[in-house]
């Protein structure tokens, strides 16, 4: 383990919760960590009576330990404060920033009060004294189903937050965030990224016609459309008013460009529900991939899409253009 990197840790190889309203339920993942074998399977033992767990991973040591974060999903941390190698007040060190919404609860010995307070100034949620497992089980049986209860609301909450409530796909806020994330992944990993910008053909006019009312529909109406015709993988969000944005992790140009022309014409196919009768929506795509653009900052992908964006409306709306190389 290279110590000397922890910046390099990546939570967010973990599956990531992408579409907003997330209707497949999460499997939950508890990591063990304690270089006894024995503590190891006397923890686990007790965890899996209360089945809060999905899976279970165990880990031998601190640096096994943060191999298992990478990999794995992991909702909550057991972790022994004294091991060989990387101990357990230096896992909490090495690893706080990057998994900081894991809680993580260590396994201290009963009467050194100094180390419980360190785990707590490292960020460690919660300790339990090691001692015999049969009286200490339902403690820690305990203990392990309030942090896990406290994260899945912090999770809720965070979720709430990310997502623009009419539409309820990714706000732009959130949406930022993920891009820049994913667009330096792209670059690390020199993996292709591609990023699809859109907006309503003459959006005022459907308002003006039908009232706001209607023109809320069309838009949650368009989101739902998007996301049946992109990849689980695929982000998207409501960039703006009648703006919608998308990021492709690991889409060449050709095929971001197959992904918007479908929507195109999916959304040209569909009637839009409304109490004036179905409505005709028609939609304008820009559309820019790295490297094939050879952007240096994510600032300058979302340019070129708007770029490409504005040259569809200029040449006649309800088409996908590419950006200029
Ligand atoms: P273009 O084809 O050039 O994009 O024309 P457009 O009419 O769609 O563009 P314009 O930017 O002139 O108008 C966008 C309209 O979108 C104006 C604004 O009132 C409307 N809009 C923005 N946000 C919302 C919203 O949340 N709900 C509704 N109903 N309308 C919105
Ligand atoms: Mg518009
Ligand atoms: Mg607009």
């Amino acid at each position: 383990m290279d110590l000397a990197s922890p910046q390099e840790l990546r939570p967010e190889a973990a599956p990531v919760q992408r579409g907003a309203e997330e209707t497949e339920p999460v499997e939950r993942g508890i990591l063990v960590i304690d270089d006894s074998e024995v503590t190891r399977q006397e923890i686990l033992a007790i965890i899996q009576e209360a089945q809060l767990f999905d899976h279970c991973y165990e880990a031998a040591g601190g640096a096994e330990g943060i191999k298992s974060l990478q990999h794995n999903r992991v909702d909550l941390i057991i972790c022994d404060v004294n091991m060989p190698g990387i101990d357990g007040l230096k896992f909490l060190d090495l690893t706080r920033k990057k998994f900081k919404d894991i809680p993580i609860i260590m396994l201290t010995s009963a009467r050194d009060m100094e180390t419980k307070i360190r785990c707590f100034e490292l960020g460690a949620s919660d300790y339990v004294e090691k001692g015999s497992w049969k009286e200490r089980g339902p403690e820690l049986r305990a203990r392990v189903k309030t942090h896990l209860e406290l994260k899945k609301s912090r999770d809720r909450l965070r979720e709430l937050a990310s997502i623009d409530e009419l539409t309820q796909v990714y706000n732009r806020r959130h949406f930022m965030e993920e891009l820049s994330r994913e667009f330096s992944r792209a670059v690390r990993y020199q993996k292709p990224i591609s990023f699809i910008l859109m907006d309503i053909d003459h959006f005022k006019k459907i308002n003006d016609t039908h009232g706001h009312q209607v023109g809320d529909m069309v838009l949650s109406h368009l989101a739902a459309l998007i996301k049946q015709a992109l990849r689980g993988s695929d982000v998207v969000a409501r960039y703006g008013g009648e703006e919608f944005a998308v990021i492709l992790p690991e889409t060449e140009l050709e095929g971001a460009v197959a992904a918007a022309e479908k929507m195109r014409r999916t959304v040209e196919r569909e009637g839009f529900p409304s109490q004036d009768g179905p409505l005709d929506v028609r939609v304008s795509f820009g559309v820019a991939n790295w490297p094939r653009h050879k952007v240096a900052h994510v600032d300058q992908l979302i340019r070129l899409a708007d770029d490409a964006l504005y040259c569809a409306k200029d040449a006649g709306r309800n088409r996908v253009v590419v950006a200029q190389e």
